[in-house]
């Protein structure tokens, strides 16, 4: 299996209501956030801080009862935008986390999980997300073409992850403006944090490059920074710590 934790498409398709509903409750939304006006980059790095209970790599980080609190602490300590796990199997998240989160916080909020099908686009525009996370490694490249269309279409902006120089390429060549490259090989789990540093040369500086895993000491985020992220996506070292003090620490 290309991706761990990827949903099957009977497991997407295993959904409450009809696409026409969702459809309606998408278009029916709250207008979303201009992501891209948050996560421009500015003279310092910028940081959307996740939502992350579990990983299939490294197992229970945080129980996170009131994810609503956790990211208005993340607002509090300056992240640009909120990343919610919303898988549930693997990652014991939901798409009821990414509502309670949206309500609390005025930042753009990104719906992290493994997107396959037009109907959990609809879903994340519903539950109100501003942004949609598109994996690459996951999807073949007319699907992705056709996923990054309806991401924009309903004026959301897909975070699109990449993890090797042939898909920052695919990545560029749907016209992806934020572009990720996750230091953690979906397939293997293994972490690689030069892996940015070696791709970002390929990306334009016209593109936002957000730096992804890996980040657990302010170190981390200096060395992605002199390697040219914009951004950096952090997750287990928010959830695991103080994470007023540690986005403070990130950001200086
Ligand atoms: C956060 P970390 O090492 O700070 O917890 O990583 C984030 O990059 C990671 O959760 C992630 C991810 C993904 C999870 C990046 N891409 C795709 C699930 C699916």
């Amino acid at each position: 299996e290309l991706v761990a934790g990827a949903l099957t498409d009977a497991e997407a398709r295993r959904v409450d209501l009809p696409l026409s509903a969702v459809e309606r409750l998408a278009a029916e939304a709250p207008a979303p956030l201009d992501a891209l006006d948050f996560l421009r980059p500015a003279d310092k790095v910028k940081i959307i801080a996740e939502v992350k209970r579990s990983s299939p790599s490294r197992g229970r980080l945080a129980d996170i009862p009131d994810p609503a609190a956790l990211a208005a602490s993340y607002e509090v300590g300056g992240a640009s935008a909120i990343s919610v796990l919303t898988e549930e199997r693997r990652f014991l998240g939901s798409l009821q986390d990414l509502r309670d989160v949206r309500d609390a916080v005025s930042l753009p909020v990104l719906r992290k999980d493994f997107i396959a099908e037009p109907y959990q686009v609809f879903e994340a525009r519903a539950a109100g997300a501003d942004l949609v996370l598109l994996i690459v490694a996951a999807l073949e490249q007319k699907q992705l073409a056709e996923l990054f269309a309806l991401v924009s279409e309903l004026g959301m902006t897909a975070l699109v992850e990449t993890h090797s120089a042939d898909e920052v390429e695919r990545a560029l060549d749907i016209g992806a403006q934020l572009v990720g490259v996750n230091a953690r090989d979906l397939a293997t789990f293994e972490l690689d944090q030069e892996l940015f540093g070696r791709l970002a040369d390929g990306i334009p500086g016209s593109v936002i490059r957000v730096a992804e895993s890996a980040v657990k000491t302010a170190a981390d985020v200096a060395h992605y920074r002199r390697a040219g992220a914009d951004v950096v996506l952090v997750g287990e070292a928010l959830v695991t710590g103080d994470p007023v003090a540690r986005l403070e620490e990130f950001r200086n």
